[in-house]
């Protein structure tokens, strides 16, 4: 299990989205990994680019996060396409009251493990606008889906799987 708190880019004072991310995987590391989303303080609905990108966030900055993750120097595109960027997640939908709660986002591209695929110290950047697919008939549509800005970010961390113990 593993979790990446959300929290404005540090250049965007504007920005008041925050939140968490929880992920999680089956045992053997080869089942769907899921990613949990549950964030507020979106300005209204609308939709919004989820990537992984390849670095964890320095200061903050989510300028520091470096491209989309990925083990090649591949095209960007949608999360259901075989042409894609392992970080490509396509798009949050965010509601009228500026939240997104219980949305899951299913993957099998990435791993928890230390594996090449692995995503631990990796970092989750949010955007202004929405992915284009890299169908936008420009540079920064195949590089990156035309998303703009980045707003929110945080580091993927490991997280010990809560043990529970009943007395009785
Ligand atoms: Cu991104
Ligand atoms: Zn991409």
């Amino acid at each position: 299990m593993a979790n990446c708190k959300v929290l404005p880019d540090i250049g965007h004072s504007d920005v008041k989205i925050e939140g968490n991310i929880t992920i999680y995987q089956d045992k053997n590391g080869t089942g769907i990994l899921y990613f949990d989303v549950e964030l507020q303080g979106f300005d209204g609905p609308g939709l919004h680019a989820i990537h992984v990108h390849s670095n964890a966030v320095q200061g903050g900055d989510c300028s520091t996060t470096g491209s989309h993750f990925d083990l090649n120097e591949g095209v960007h595109g949608d999360p259901t396409s075989n042409i894609r960027h392992l970080g490509d997640l396509g798009n949050l939908k965010v509601s009228s009251d500026g939240t997104i709660k219980d949305y899951l986002i299913g993957d099998l591209g990435m791993s928890l493990h230390k594996t090449e695929n692995g995503i631990i110290s990796r970092s989750i950047n949010i955007h202004a606008g929405a992915d284009d697919f890299g169908m936008g008939g420009t540079p920064a549509s195949t590089s990156s889906g035309n998303a703009g800005p980045r707003i929110a970010c945080c580091t993927i961390y490991m997280q010990a799987v809560p043990i529970f113990r009943f007395n009785g």
